[in-house]
């Protein structure tokens, strides 16, 4: 008998079920082939070049007669262990059964199989080998919550679309569905809007970011292409615009959008809450609606963030005016806005989501918010705050929100955050990566690796199936694929890495 490369629960994130069968075990020596109805042409390309790789073997594809006898088959049939999908998960069941001769993988939808392929890229080997043995018996999957995220900010530093392509390879192997790309900040505007050109030209040019360090901008056919390569694996983007404050870029680009119409210096040092639109003046509408209107335009995916945050130096009256107003043009555009908890203090749009980032132990307008019936996005900064330090030694990140270590980040759950926002009321959760101290890929990655694997666990796994203990020693199997992949990871002394 040849030894198992890797055990059958040996996944992140854990899946629902996992019934091992050592009787069943399937040794990858045979002639590989994939089969798979002409629907799932896609997804069957993909697991046979994952086999490719892991193997150096050619593999065939299958079709007609010989689909019974092939190695590998995809399934497309209606697999659903959650008819009435109420929390919209039912996209993404799939099952995976490994036997001697075959390994099946089963969904109702393309998504579905992707997911499953995931689970499958994570009982091959690391690295490519000669002797694959792969775990015998059948895992059944779903997630917990529809919404599993994270967040890149190209304001205080902008990612080329090289780098955000990567980024998007390594989250969707951790079942991560949902990039949200904070586009806009005091420092820097980051995608191109027509009619707008200065807001690029200047937002975008030499000296922005973060003591001018991270120039760049995203073209529309940039961002065009980060989308569909985004959904390609079956993630998407949540663009950011970040409103009203958070501007001082906009107002240096477009001096008639200050109070007093006369420009003001750029900035790139990391002060928040100083800037803001004028929610009196008509000229910031014209401006709003134009870009929520591009914005839209260019993004399938059905959110739109209008950031919301922070907002110190607008009065409290004058950001309600503005949010009203602001808010229901992601509906009139197509979309169910999201918006940084503090949107919470305005009556929402009835889709709207609000995403609570603090570290207070309770929020009134949240909970508010969710008995109206609202749905919440999670990202308390003292858990899932990938811009936090590890520890007081981390070379970089911030600290305001403590260290959060990569147990801290782990071991909470989303439905005890808040009083009054429950299970029921999370549309999920997300893990945002602010890059005021970040240089390039090399530093995002050391940030969200390990974390975001937590943060993925959280939104997928079932709450009473988590264990810390379990979940350290998965990820420390999970260490060398991250190093096969070239990711500079956080070798957190937390784990005992393999
Ligand atoms: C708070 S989180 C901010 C950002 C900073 C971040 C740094 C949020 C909605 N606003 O402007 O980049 O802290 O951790």
């Amino acid at each position: 008998m040849q030894p198992l490369t890797r055990q059958l629960g040996d996944v992140i994130p854990l899946p629902v079920s996992v019934r091992p069968d050592p009787a069943a075990n399937f040794p990858i020596s045979t002639h590989l082939s994939v089969s798979a109805p002409t629907e799932a042409a896609d997804i069957a390309e993909q697991l046979a070049e994952l086999l490719r790789h892991a193997t150096g073997r050619p593999v065939s594809r299958t079709s007609g007669e010989d689909e019974e006898a092939a190695s590998f088959r995809i399934l497309l049939d209606g697999y659903d262990k959650n008819p009435d999908d109420r929390n919209g998960t039912a996209a993404e069941a799939y099952g995976l059964e490994i036997n001697s001769e075959t390994v099946t993988l089963r969904a109702g939808s393309n998504q579905g199989l992707f997911a499953a392929l995931q689970t499958l890229r994570q009982l091959l080997p690391e690295e490519p080998a000669d002797e694959i043995v792969l775990p015998g018996g059948r895992i059944e999957d779903e997630p917990r919550f529809a919404y599993r995220g994270t967040m890149l900010d190209l304001a205080r530093h902008y990612f080329e679309p090289a780098d955000i392509r990567s980024f998007i390879d390594a989250i969707a192997q951790l079942k991560i569905n949902h990039l949200h790309l904070h586009l806009t900040d005091d420092q820097g505007w980051r995608l191109e809007i027509p009619g707008w050109p200065r807001l690029t030209e200047i937002g975008g040019g030499p000296g922005t970011g973060v003591d001018g360090a991270g120039p760049g901008f995203l073209t529309i056919p940039e961002y065009a292409d980060l989308v569909a390569y985004a959904a390609a694996r079956y993630i998407t983007i949540v663009p950011e615009i970040d409103l009203p404050g958070h501007v001082n870029v906009v107002q240096v680009a477009y001096p008639e959008l200050t109070a007093d119409g006369q420009p003001v210096p750029p900035r790139t040092d990391a002060e928040v809450g100083y800037s803001s639109l004028v929610a009196g003046k008509e000229e910031t509408y014209t401006f709003v609606e134009d870009v929520i209107r591009v914005v839209s335009d260019l993004t399938p995916g059905p959110y739109l963030h209008i950031g919301g945050d922070e907002a110190f130096s607008t009065p409290p009256e004058d950001y309600r005016t503005f949010l009203n107003r602001v808010l229901p043009l992601a509906g009139k555009y197509g979309k169910r806005a999201i918006g940084w908890h503090e949107i919470a203090a305005v009556d929402l749009p009835p889709t709207a989501i609000p995403q609570y980032w603090r570290i207070e132990p309770a929020d009134g307008g949240v909970a508010k918010a969710a008995a109206a019936g609202h749905q919440v996005i999670m990202s308390p900064a003292d858990r899932a705050y990938l811009d936090m330090k590890y520890d007081q030694d981390s070379p970089l990140g911030l600290d305001w929100a403590g260290v959060v270590g990569v147990e801290r980040s782990y071991d909470w759950d989303p439905a005890d955050r808040l009083p009054g926002v429950g299970e029921e009321s999370l549309l999920g959760v997300e893990a945002p990566l602010w890059s005021e101290t970040l240089r390039s890929l090399a530093d995002v990655q050391f940030m969200a690796f390990p974390r975001l694997a937590a943060i993925a666990e959280i939104g997928w796994t079932p709450r009473a199936d988590r264990e810390w203990r379990s979940f350290r020693a998965r990820l420390a199997a999970f260490g060398p694929r991250w190093t096969a992949q070239g990711i500079n990871y956080y070798r957190s002394p937390e784990i005992d890495w393999a």
